[in-house]
């Protein structure tokens, strides 16, 4: 406690450093006031009052633009005048900056300089606006214009011996237009190496709920969520990451419903939330979200639904037919002897030493289960990016088919997504492992030939750089070199190929971290309006619970250079593959309705649709296990798989590290440095570590420490990786478990540390000890 004593010097201000890093005790609610005044003034600061005035009030309206932060959808019907958060808000403001980085800002900068900017830094320089080459050798970019940009490319593609030495990244801000076209143009091109940020995100729930429900998509919608009685939020942040959630989640509560929130930390947004579009959320101390925490040890969550499933069968067993969905599980599903065979064998002892929650926590989550009529999990992170983190949602869907809570009103799995539009542009084909049927439609639409081997994933890609099968790298968005693992790898595997290009809206260290030659390519954002041949044109994306919508942006652009990513890669498409090439291009990239026309018979669930999408909220797209309860899996059925229970001890003097995001970021966007519910103001080096662990590892509160991974590595070798000068802060986490933010942490995680199945780095539970700074 003395350690507490020193640190709480200044006030309820934990005060390390006097310049910069201020700790106050973290919130306990979310939004309010602050919520309101922050989003103004990040949209001031960056844009001026008209413009922060004119952008906010389109946002997520029927004629405006998706919101190009998360992916959380509007509510149907309902929208309000300001449909956004403060998120939101700072996402808009990040793209719609009047500042500008143009060719004398780059002849200015040195790349060598740049380089020792942080992400903050580069990312509030403002938007990109000419198309820039790095040539060997060289400093500097400078300028080029789009057609040698693009002879560039392609002359490099064609020299390749195997398309297979290229790979084709992709962000998930891209429209569905621009998604469907780019990976048409890449398996014209002739290869399936399309990674993706789901491959570091939700490729996870893809993968569980392809094998058992059939679909690798979210099951319910607003309105069902509205209608729960019980929902389990669990690994997930909403509070900062889809902040609009929390609104949802108030309406439900009002209607009846209970939310228990599974996390190893107590996240402001989750215990307590204030509607800044509300009066009593800008009044009053707000509305309570979340009935129960469950404060799990990292790891733990496979270990909670295993025990939970136990505990509900042994209450079938004390009252037969009063728990299970008989008529559902033996009508509609296949496993579940095997399952309930294996659950019976469960030790609840571990369960209990896995989670750290108590055997009275369990039952009281067992009873809410079985009193429950319409139960609802939502999950994000916290769950995905774990080594078991496909078999932990496998058994969060076996709980809820024990009771048959899919394909009914209220009830089903809820994977939270990402990027705005990441779902959408997997529906539009850019997996390094689509489908047959869906290559089939491809070629037959366009009589060309797609590959048929799969494609190399995020990791595959880094390791096939890394060993020389791969020297070309393109992203349609994002920042790769940030975003991956094992940053001394990844940049190392980038800085080996002989091109990288990126189409980008902002500067990033993906421009920084190059091959020996590079290119930046400034593309148009949500925001900007799009005039191509036919005039102003709309893209359409895809949300978290399948409603496909139109978006437009109505800000000038950036500059005059700028192109929209249907323009680039129709502009790339044209030069690489010539002018016999059987795609029109050149039509698609006149007007966007030829490019829905195609999609419409290509992708299922698009029939007709340039006339639906234009409806005022769009369409949704069909979900089988949804809509029917029809099951489209290898046994026709909704499957139980039995899985092996993992869990993360912590080892001696080891702990256990997350790695997640503050409330000032976007990924590796960095808005500010402050992270206010939890209490921190001015800084991201920052460890949150119990009290016990920072009293039983001999150090004090505010100490500045090294973080040190180890991994044994395939070849048997090991090898130490570090992330320096961290401050200790003391934080309610479990006991061993500690969590920092990323990208900072991205060099701790080795590139072979990934969740079996879905390849996923594992970005939640990397084994650190802590080394003091002299
Ligand atoms: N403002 C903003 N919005 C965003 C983003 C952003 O960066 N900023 N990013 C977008 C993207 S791409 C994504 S994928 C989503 C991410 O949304 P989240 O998944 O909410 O993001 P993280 O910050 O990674 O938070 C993970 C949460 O899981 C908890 N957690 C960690 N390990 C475990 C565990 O083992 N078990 C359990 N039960 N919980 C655990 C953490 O404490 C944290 O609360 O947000 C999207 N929205
Ligand atoms: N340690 C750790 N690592 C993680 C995670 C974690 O939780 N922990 N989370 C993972 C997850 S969930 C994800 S999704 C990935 C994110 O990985 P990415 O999606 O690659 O990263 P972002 O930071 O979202 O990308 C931001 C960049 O995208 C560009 N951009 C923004 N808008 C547009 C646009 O409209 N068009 C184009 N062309 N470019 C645009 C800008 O140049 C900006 O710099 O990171 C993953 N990495
Ligand atoms: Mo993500």
């Amino acid at each position: 406690m003395e350690d507490l004593e020193e640190f709480e010097r200044d006030g309820d201000r934990y005060r390390f450093d006097e310049r910069h890093l201020v700790v106050t005790p973290a919130k306990s609610y979310a939004a309010g006031v602050p919520a309101v005044l922050v989003s103004l003034r990040r949209g001031m600061e960056q844009m001026g009052a008209t413009r922060t005035a004119r952008t906010l009030l389109k946002l997520n309206q029927p004629d405006g633009f998706d919101c190009p932060g998360c992916a959380w959808p509007e509510t149907p019907g309902h929208r309000k005048q300001a449909e956004f958060c403060e998120n939101g808000a700072k996402a808009v403001a990040e793209e719609a900056t009047t500042r500008r980085v143009g060719p004398e800002f780059f002849a200015a900068h040195p790349i060598s300089e740049l380089l020792r900017q942080t992400d903050y830094w580069l990312g509030q320089q403002g938007r990109l606006t000419h198309p820039m080459v790095r040539w060997p050798g060289s400093n500097h970019y400078e300028p080029i214009d789009w057609q040698g940009a693009f002879e560039l490319i392609a002359g490099k593609l064609r020299t390749l011996p195997s398309p297979d030495q290229a790979v084709f990244y992709t962000s998930g801000r891209t429209s569905n237009e621009a998604a469907f076209l780019y990976q048409l143009l890449v398996r014209s091109y002739g290869t399936n190496n399309l990674p993706d940020c789901s491959n570091m995100c939700h490729e996870s729930s893809g993968t569980a709920l392809t094998q058992t429900i059939g679909i690798g998509k979210g099951s319910v919608s607003v309105t069902d969520l509205e209608s729960a009685d019980l929902i389990l939020v669990v690994g997930q942040n909403p509070g900062t990451n889809h902040p609009r959630m929390l609104s949802v989640l108030e309406k439900s509560k009002a209607n009846g419903a209970r939310v228990i929130a599974v996390n190893p930390l107590p996240e402001a947004g989750l215990l307590r939330f204030k509607d800044p579009q509300r009066l009593h959320g800008v009044l009053g101390d707000g509305v309570v979200i979340a009935d129960e925490f469950l404060q799990i040890r990292i790891g733990g969550d496979q270990a909670l639904f295993q025990g939970l499933a136990k505990l509900l069968l042994e209450a079938e067993d004390r009252n037969p037919g009063t728990v299970l969905d008989r008529a559902f599980i033996d009508s509609s599903c296949a496993g579940f002897e095997e399952y309930r065979a294996h659950i019976r064998g469960l030790d609840l002892r571990k369960v209990v030493e896995a989670t750290g929650l108590t055997s009275a926590q369990l039952e009281g989550t067992a009873r809410a289960l079985i009193d429950s009529k319409r139960t609802i999990i939502c999950w994000a992170m916290g769950l995905t990016q774990h080594v078991h983190g496909v078999a932990t949602i496998q058994d969060a869907v076996s709980l809820l088919l024990m009771r048959g809570m899919i394909g009914k009103r209220g009830a089903g799995v809820c994977p939270v997504r990402g990027h705005s539009n990441v779902q959408g542009d997997r529906t539009m084909g850019v997996w390094e492992k689509m489908p047959e049927r869906f290559l089939a439609a491809l070629d037959a639409e366009f009589g060309i030939e797609s590959p048929r081997a799969h494609g190399l994933d995020a990791v595959d890609s880094i390791r096939a750089m890394r060993d020389g099968k791969v020297s070309v790298f393109v992203g349609m968005g994002g920042n790769f070199a940030a975003a991956m693992s094992d940053t001394e790898v990844t940049e190392a595997a980038l800085r080996s190929c002989a091109l990288t290009v990126q189409v980008s809206t902002k500067l990033s260290r993906s421009h920084l971290v190059h091959g020996r030659t590079a290119l930046i390519l400034p593309s148009l954002g949500r925001t900007d309006t799009d005039i191509q041949e036919t005039g102003k044109q709309r893209v359409s994306v895809e949300d978290s619970m399948s409603m496909v919508h139109l978006s437009r942006g109505s800000l000038p652009p950036a500059g005059p250079q700028l192109r929209s990513e249907v323009a680039i890669v129709c502009g790339l498409a044209q030069v690489l593959l010539g002018a016999g090439h059987p795609v029109p291009w050149g039509e698609f990239m006149k007007d966007y309705d030829r490019i829905r026309d195609s999609i419409s018979r290509v992708v299922p669930g698009f029939a007709n649709f340039n006339s639906r999408v234009r409806q005022p909220d769009g369409f949704e797209l069909p979900h089988p296990p949804r809509d029917e309860r029809r099951f489209d899996t290898a046994t026709g059925k909704a499957n139980f798989v039995v899985n092996e229970l993992r869990w993360v001890p912590v080892p001696p003097g080891r702990l256990i590290l997350q790695t997640m995001r503050s409330h000032d970021q976007y990924n590796t966007t960095i808005y500010g440095l402050d992270d206010r519910y939890r209490g921190v103001k001015g800084g991201r080096r920052v460890l949150f570590i119990a009290l016990e662990d920072i009293a039983a590892l001999g150090f004090a509160a505010g100490d500045r420490v090294d973080l040190v991974s180890h991994w044994t590595e395939a070849d048997g070798g090991s090898r130490e990786r570090r992330a320096e000068n961290f401050r200790l802060v003391p934080y309610s986490t479990p006991a061993g478990n500690v969590a920092a933010y990323y990208p900072e942490t991205n060099p701790l995680i080795p590139l072979d540390h990934v969740a079996d199945q879905s390849n996923t780095p594992v970005s939640k539970a990397i084994p650190i000890r802590l080394e003091r700074r002299p």
